[in-house]
């Protein structure tokens, strides 16, 4: 647990941390299911690991809810001397699934409070979408009732007898 503040809101967030490893497969698709902000993370010094990223994406997309946010980071940009993954590259791939990019350290802590809060914000902004739909489609519904009992209302005082909704 942690709080982080996002545009003066505190907000508390869980991080789970997955196993990248092949034998922990069956417990990490455990872990989408609730998810409602992911990283998929590489290592700028690992080709291989930038090339993992569409699996990490079509598991996500498989085993996460619908709506989850999706923020991609290129770690270890302290390893200049060792890179194998052009920042360029991470761009691309990422303007290619609609995400946000990021290249971080953990060494350094570059860019990784700026990452967190992103992908915060980003959460926070689907959760107030979907709010304000229900809140559309709700006050959609109740005006629709509204009308209909209007419409069908017999004239007179009798018709008020029955308000009570519960
Ligand atoms: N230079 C550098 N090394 C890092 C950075 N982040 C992690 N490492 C090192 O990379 C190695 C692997 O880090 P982990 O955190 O175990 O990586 P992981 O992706 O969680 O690995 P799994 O849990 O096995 O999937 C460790 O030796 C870390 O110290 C970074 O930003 N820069
Ligand atoms: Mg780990």
């Amino acid at each position: 647990m942690k709080t982080i503040e996002v545009d003066g809101i505190k907000v508390r967030i869980q991080i789970w941390d997955t196993a990248g490893q092949e034998r922990y497969q069956t417990i990490t698709k455990q872990y989408y299911r609730r998810a409602q902000g992911i990283f998929l993370v590489y290592d700028i010094s690992s080709e291989r690991s930038y090339q993992h990223i569409m699996k990490w994406v079509s598991d996500v997309d498989e085993y996460a809810p619908e709506g989850v946010q999706k923020i991609l980071i290129g770690n270890k940009a302290d390893e200049e001397q060792k890179r194998q993954v052009g920042r360029e590259q991470g761009r691309q791939l990422a303007k290619e699934y609609g995400m946000d990019f990021y290249e971080t350290s953990a060494c350094t802590n570059l860019n990784i409070k700026e990452s967190f809060t992103r992908l915060t914000e980003l959460v926070l902004q689907a959760h107030r979408k979907e709010l304000d739909g229900l809140r559309t489609r709700a006050s959609n519904e109740l005006a629709l009732a509204e009308l209909e009992e209007e419409e069908g209302k017999p004239e007179g005082p009798a018709s008020s007898s029955k308000t009570c909704w519960c």
